[in-house]
């Protein structure tokens, strides 16, 4: 290579040093998938240096475009592009790829590395973020942007694998995204047509192209992932294309340059071996011996990425000082609505629900409390999988979001559960908006993936999952759900609230909005439940302690303590009055969150739940899984550990044992 390389040898040079990074670092670790970096490297180099607004050096301003790695397997394509244009992210961590504490873990990790958008490995979660981001940025535009003041303008790029398109997550999340006309969304499918246990063609033989034009995406081809000139074409078509979002089919060879491994399987997820590797550098023109070799010039020309990133964000900052000057109440509140902070007072607006309200379904009266702090925290914004009247989560008076609306903040999913999921978690982490989505909770298994990763990215989505037991009644057993709840809180760093009342679902809505670093799942009847009369009872603010003496024995000494959670709750304190009369203490704590409660400290969960009373009856119309814990060695627990049944839901109270004649038989047993 001559002292000055042309354009092109210093594009292949970038390039080759992100393939040979990827081969070395997966070598070194003995794990990792080093094929699909080696195949994608020209569309990371194209994108981070020629077309990504990005600031390596400020990887979090707000107006970057957004870059997801949805074949979160790749992740040495992510980190050596990371590394080569400038962020925080030396080579030592290259080195040190996949191991304990470095910032190179296997599949990408939010938080984690800098320049990383998402978490993404599980296939498909992360096309549908990037849908959501999509939606989000379109939404705040739409709200912020007044004609030459754009303070809000920024695309979403994705890079998609085979299975990434197989995966139903992405089916679901593609066809919203294209009835919602996302038209700064731009995805690069690499077609490379192998996948784990061979080539594509085993399993996957539709026409990916015509699917997502049937979507009503703007679809292009490109015939060779190494042709710079033609990727770059392509770049700018999807750019100009503002009504659609766009695909871009890209034909490449995994483990590209690799003369016996290219096209095959064995370099998807293994190293490629001592001597493949040094074959494959030689095919370069790199150094054979050479490991970890980033050429000057290769680290000179990608540093370029630092200062324009530097200036990009100078640029839109002057946008939002012209755009403050002249739109000051306007400005003011995107700054808030950025900051993901509440508005000060927002929790006036909850609304004061009394026992003379009667008794209601804790649905209806999260529907009342979203409709009232609608206009008061513009950041909430959402809907429910096409079960909005059954959820009660559309926002009165509040229009819907649309192609032609995105200001709108009432969300139809659709019935797509799992790309709800994604999507919820791509606005959270966009930023700006306050994000909810909400089904029956028994369908809250079509949506566990993207719900774990919420929890594991610590966002502050919240769910609302109602319909929450046998409660529902005739729907019968599919649509009752059994397990849910003991799964949901399986789940790490998710808070799981089922509120007991209205007064109990205020307090909900109030913890699940004041959370901000993870997501919250309120669980909600269908069917009416009693409002406690809290002039007598312990006040509803107990919830955010998780677990709190409702009703307590005469002179606080009890012998029994019945634990019941949402409309158990009642049936608690009916077998209380029943023990009550027996002459039999007994103490009602309404839990409505595990969680939290397990949080507390040792003495006051101690004083909830007396280690001395061993005599502790827990009523949860679901699996006993996990209860022992609060009741111990010496307690009972009401629970279902079958499916249900399809009957009215008082018969089916009663068949199951959710009475408080058979809730008091239980507590007189144990203490027999
Ligand atoms: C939901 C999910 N299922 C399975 C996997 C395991 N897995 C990782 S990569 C992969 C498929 C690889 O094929 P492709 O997506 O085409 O990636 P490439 O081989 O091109 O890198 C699978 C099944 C996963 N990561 N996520």
């Amino acid at each position: 290579m001559s002292a000055q390389p042309s354009a092109a040898d210093l594009d292949l040079l970038c390039i080759n040093t992100i393939r040979t990074l990827a081969m070395d670092a997966v070598e070194q670790a003995q794990s990792g998938h080093p094929g699909t970096p080696m195949a994608l490297a020209p569309v990371a180099y194209l994108l981070y240096t020629r077309h990504l607004r990005h600031s390596p050096r400020h990887p979090l301003w707000p107006d970057r475009d957004r870059l997801v790695l949805s074949a979160g397997h790749a992740s040495m394509l992510l980190y050596a592009t990371l590394h080569l244009t400038g962020y925080d992210l030396p080579l030592e961590e290259l080195r040190n790829f996949r191991q304990w504490g470095s910032r190179t873990p296997g599949h990408p990790e939010r938080g984690h590395t800098p320049g990383v958008e998402t978490t993404t490995g599980p296939l498909g979660q992360g096309f549908a973020n990037a849908v959501g981001m999509a939606l989000a940025e379109a939404h705040l535009g739409a709200r912020f942007n007044r004609d030459a003041h754009r303070v809000v303008d920024h695309r979403t790029y994705v890079i998609a694998s085979d299975g990434d398109l197989m995966e139903g997550i992405s089916h679901e999340a593609a066809s919203l995204a294209g009835h919602l006309g996302l038209g700064k969304l731009i995805v690069f499918y690499d077609d490379n047509r192998i996948t784990i246990e061979g080539a594509t063609g085993l399993a996957f033989s539709e026409d990916v192209g015509r699917r997502f034009e049937a979507y009503g995406w703007h679809v292009q081809r490109v015939a060779d992932g190494n042709d710079l000139a033609a990727l770059d074409a392509a770049v700018r078509a999807a750019r100009s294309e503002t009504a659609r979002p766009s695909l871009v089919i890209v034909r490449t060879h995994i483990a590209f340059g690799s003369p016996n491994k290219q096209d095959t399987a064995e370099a998807h997820g293994a190293p490629l071996g001592k001597q493949e590797i040094a074959l494959t550098k030689r095919a370069y023109g790199w150094p054979a011996e050479e490991t970890f070799h980033v050429p000057e010039a290769a680290r000179a020309h990608c540093a370029g990425c630092i200062e324009r990133g530097v200036q990009a964000e100078a640029a839109w900052r002057e946008r939002v000082a012209a755009h403050e000057a002249a739109l000051p109440e306007l400005a003011a509140e995107w700054r808030a609505a950025l900051s993901g902070e509440l508005p000060r007072g927002w929790d006036t607006a909850l609304p004061a629900i009394g026992p003379k309200d009667g008794a209601q379904a804790t649905r209806a009266v999260s529907g009342r409390v979203l409709s009232a702090l609608a206009p008061v925290v513009r950041t909430l914004i959402g809907g429910s999988a096409d079960l909005a009247p059954s959820n009660n989560t559309f926002l009165q008076g509040v229009p819907d979001f649309s192609a032609t609306h995105p200001e709108g903040r009432n969300l139809h999913f659709g019935v797509r559960e799992h790309g709800m999921g994604g999507v919820l978690n791509g606005m959270a982490l966009h930023g700006g908006v306050r994000p909810y989505g909400a089904t029956f909770l028994v369908f809250a298994d079509y949506m566990r993936p993207a719900i774990r990763l919420a929890a594991m990215m610590g966002l502050p989505v919240v769910y609302v999952f109602t319909h929450d037991s046998i409660g529902l009644g005739e729907d019968g057993p599919t649509h009752q759900p059994i397990e849910h709840l003991a799964a949901l809180r399986a789940i790490p760093n998710l808070v799981v609230l089922r509120p007991a009342d209205a007064a109990e679902t205020v307090e909900a809505w109030r913890a699940a909005l004041q959370r901000s670093d993870g997501p919250t799942v309120l669980v909600l009847t269908r069917q009416k439940v009693p409002a406690l009369d809290r002039g007598v009872l312990a006040a509803a603010t107990g919830l955010h302690r998780g677990g709190y003496v409702l009703a307590d024995a005469a002179g606080g000494v009890p012998r029994v303590v019945l634990i019941g959670t949402g409309s158990e709750v009642a049936i608690c304190l009916g077998a209380k009055a029943l023990l009550d009369a027996d002459g039999i203490a007994t103490r009602v704590v309404s839990l409505p969150s595990a969680e939290l409660f397990a949080r507390q400290q040792a003495d006051y969960r101690d004083a909830v739940l007396p280690p001395a009373v061993r005599a502790r009856v827990a009523v949860e119309a679901g699996r006993t899984f996990g209860w022992h814990r609060w009741v111990g060695d010496g307690g009972a627990v009401v629970g279902l550990d079958r499916f249900g049944a399809s009957a009215p839901a008082e018969r089916l109270f009663a068949e199951f044992g959710f009475t408080p004649e058979h809730v008091a038989a239980q507590a007189r047993a144990l203490l027999a």
